[in-house]
């Protein structure tokens, strides 16, 4: 290792911890490599030696695959597997992913560049990887059963091939219910050249998305509907905010790999689309925007200046995209903890509208997720609105205090359970879900007491902050203050054995 390597090393073990960079980006910004990362432009902040141009990009709270090098071949391994992905503080579910997380670690490679990647196979079924876009030979292209034969549990299929394109790509089992389990990676390929204008800050966002019952850990690959949104596997307010520092050129890839299309919205700036999931859309076709629809299986490369100072939202526009937990019905498996009823039905313990009393909302069914499960019931059990409207007096409102609502502080209004669809987001936002220290790191560092409350979702944070600010939050990352959120026993997000029906 020269001393090149070594300090870049060790300039990496302190600045690392903001946006979870592995020591591959390190290896990457060697002088060994001298096309794509190599960079002409003398670098902007000396504070951060290794995000020169072009700069290696950033996958915040998921990190970069290291790789070895084996007679010019960039050798990476994968391995597929079970993974426990702690989407939010409280709320850790059963996900299948490569090397530990789901979406599984960030390939970076340059132009050019010939890639060898073995892949295990670790899970209990057989899987195939493939190469999203890549133009590579017919039997490097992962297609179980037609390019090669699928590979089996405990097996290893080996990748190789040159890659002569440049962009933002991703790899994925090509099982589609394994995809809905979240076997999705991203896997960037920097141009020989740097695109211009160049960036100074270049981030990776994968859009994922997991149906999952509350009091369950193991998604439903098999619906429609989707209560869990997540944003490098993390759901607001656990997702990791982009920094950058006021006037800095940044790049934002996003890729999309499940049931829906995600219009990405950024708040106070004006966009450029600049590159798609074939690569760099020539200058003279970028168009200008604030939301791009990324959809199912597409990437989308967004660039803009950050000069407007502030904590900007960067969200999916969906409105069911933008919220948490949400499941119609949650009947007894919740409010008991003992689950449906053993000999139920098939019927009955999916939650489905036969027999009496004909209604999913009652202790005979099962929670169920999504719209539709209520229509044609023709005989509604009474239900207050939720734990709220009615017992503001009551011990369980007591208990949570983001909750105790009143009209005397003005919180909701004295007529509100006359209005009708009332609540709506009253007892769904703000104070009740605020969770700033479960959620703490130096890059929320100074956002507004119980901005966590607001924040749920596809949603995150691009914060474009002043010198002086953006100093003081990177000195906490060098610091390493990355207090790491525990589970929370007594925080179950998907418990709240409080909000009994009727209450
Ligand atoms: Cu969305």
């Amino acid at each position: 290792m020269n001393t090149r390597r070594s300090f870049l090393h060790r300039a990496l073990a302190l600045g690392a911890g903001a946006f979870s960079l592995s020591t591959v980006v390190g290896a990457e910004v060697s002088q060994d490599d001298s096309g794509g990362h190599s960079g002409a432009k003398a670098y902007k902040n000396p504070r951060h030696p290794l995000i020169a141009p072009p700069v290696s990009v950033v996958t915040p709270d998921i990190p970069s695959l290291a790789y070895t090098t084996d007679r010019g071949v960039k050798v990476f391994h994968l391995v597929a597997e079970p993974v426990k992905q702690q989407i939010l503080p409280g709320k850790t579910i059963d996900l299948w992913g490569f090397n530990g997380s789901a979406p599984g670690p960030t390939i970076q490679v340059n132009q050019g560049d010939r890639v060898r990647i073995v892949v295990d196979n670790h899970l209990p079924e057989p899987t195939s990887m493939h190469w999203h876009g890549f133009e590579i030979p017919i039997d490097m292209d992962g297609m179980p059963g037609v390019s090669q034969e699928p590979i089996k549990p405990g097996g290893r299929f080996i990748y190789e091939f040159t890659l002569r394109q440049e962009g933002t790509y991703f790899y994925h089992s090509h099982l589609a219910m394994q995809e809905m389990m979240g076997m999705l990676g991203g896997f960037i390929m920097h141009p020989k050249q740097p695109h211009r204008p160049e960036v100074d800050k270049d981030f990776l966002i994968a859009l994922q998305e997991y149906a999952v019952l509350p009091s369950n850990t193991v998604p439903n690959s098999m619906n429609m509907e989707f209560n869990w949104l997540v944003i490098n596997g993390k759901t607001g307010p656990a997702i990791t905010p982009l920094i950058v520092r006021l006037g800095e050129r940044v790049r934002i890839r996003v890729i999309n790999l499940g049931m829906d299309h995600h219009p990405i919205h950024v708040h106070g700036h004006t966009f450029q689309v600049t590159g798609t999931e074939a690569g760099r859309i020539p200058e003279t076709a970028w168009f200008p925007a604030n939301t791009v629809l990324v959809g199912v299986a597409q990437a989308r490369d967004i660039e803009f200046v950050a000069n407007n100072p502030g904590a900007w939202m960067l969200h999916c526009h969906l409105p069911h995209h933008m919220m948490n937990q949400m499941s119609s019905n949650v009947g007894l498996l919740t409010r008991t903890g003992k689950g449906t009823p053993a000999g139920a039905s098939m019927e009955n313990g999916m939650g489905m509208l036969t027999g009496e009393p004909g209604v999913p909302t009652g202790d005979d069914y099962g929670p169920s997720l999504g719209r539709g499960m209520g229509v044609g019931s023709t005989s509604d059990q009474p239900m207050s609105n939720g734990p709220l409207s009615q017992a503001s007096q009551s011990q369980e409102m007591q208990d949570m205090p983001g909750m105790n609502m009143s009209p005397e502080a003005g919180d909701i209004a004295p007529n509100a359970n006359s209005v009708p669809g009332f609540p709506q987001d009253a007892f769904m936002e703000g104070p009740m879900m605020a969770m700033d220290k479960m959620v703490a790191k130096p890059e929320n560092y100074g956002l507004p007491d119980g901005w966590s409350g607001f924040m749920q979702g596809m949603m995150t944070f691009l914060r474009v902050l002043p010198p002086n600010e953006y100093d003081e939050v990177m000195r906490r990352v060098e610091r390493g203050e990355k207090p790491q959120a525990p589970d929370m026993p007594g925080m179950k997000m998907d418990a709240m054995p409080k909000m009994k029906h009727g209450m």
